[in-house]
């Protein structure tokens, strides 16, 4: 009988780690300027396409279905982080919520300046959450809180901290960092971490 004498949690990071990164057990705060100051009582959200939109507030955003997601992050500073748990509201569920047109493209702005653009398809055929809480707290304000956005499946630079507005499009426009020279799309399983990547 073989004794296999773990002391801690096994490590199941095989085949999760992407390449050129390194595993964290803490949570790196990464912000291009100072911490953002929103409260849960002036915090809002707006959906739409400039012609017609929908705002949430903490309470209309808590009247939809809140869900739980447990997934990994890529940060283009090369660290992961293994089963972060997050809950809020999926965006495909704000989309429908909302009624948003057919549109390819989605630039999500930041309570202080900063933009990302991600696919439409990105944020509705995957995991991606309006997120209202982390490890079963709400979200630390150096972490995005009291919303953020969470798109698991690409570099943690999409995931928009203090999330204040989508702004849907028929066309692609970069935002702060894809601007600055990082890859449009940002997938960690391919290495797209630059613009030439
Ligand atoms: N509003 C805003 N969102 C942001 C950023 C930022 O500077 N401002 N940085 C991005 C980057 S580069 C990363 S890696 C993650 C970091 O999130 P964390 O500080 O919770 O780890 O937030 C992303 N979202
Ligand atoms: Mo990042």
């Amino acid at each position: 009988m073989a004794t296999r004498g773990f002391t801690g949690r096994p490590r199941t990071d095989d085949g999760r780690v992407p390449p050129g990164q390194y595993v964290v057990d803490d949570f790196p705060v990464l912000t291009a300027g100072p911490t953002v100051g929103v409260t849960e009582q002036e915090w809002e959200l707006t959906v739409g396409d400039g012609n017609t939109s929908k705002s949430y507030d903490w309470k209309s955003l808590h009247a939809l279905p809140i869900e739980s997601i447990t997934v990994d992050i890529h940060c283009v500073t090369h660290w992961t982080k293994l089963d972060t748990e997050w809950e809020g509201v999926r965006v495909s569920t704000l989309f429908e919520d909302a009624d948003v047109g057919d549109y390819d493209f989605a630039l999500v702005s930041s309570y202080g300046d900063y933009t990302t653009n991600v696919p439409v398809s990105d944020l509705v055929d995957h995991d991606a959450l309006i997120a209202t809480r982390y490890d079963g707290e709400p979200i630390d304000a150096e972490h995005g809180g009291p919303v953020r956005l969470v798109v698991p499946h690409l570099y943690f630079w999409k995931s928009a901290k203090w999330v204040r507005h989508i702004r849907l499009a028929d066309e692609d426009e970069p935002g702060f960092w894809e601007a600055a020279g990082y890859h449009s799309y940002g997938d960690p399983w391919r290495e797209q971490r630059y613009y030439a990547d």
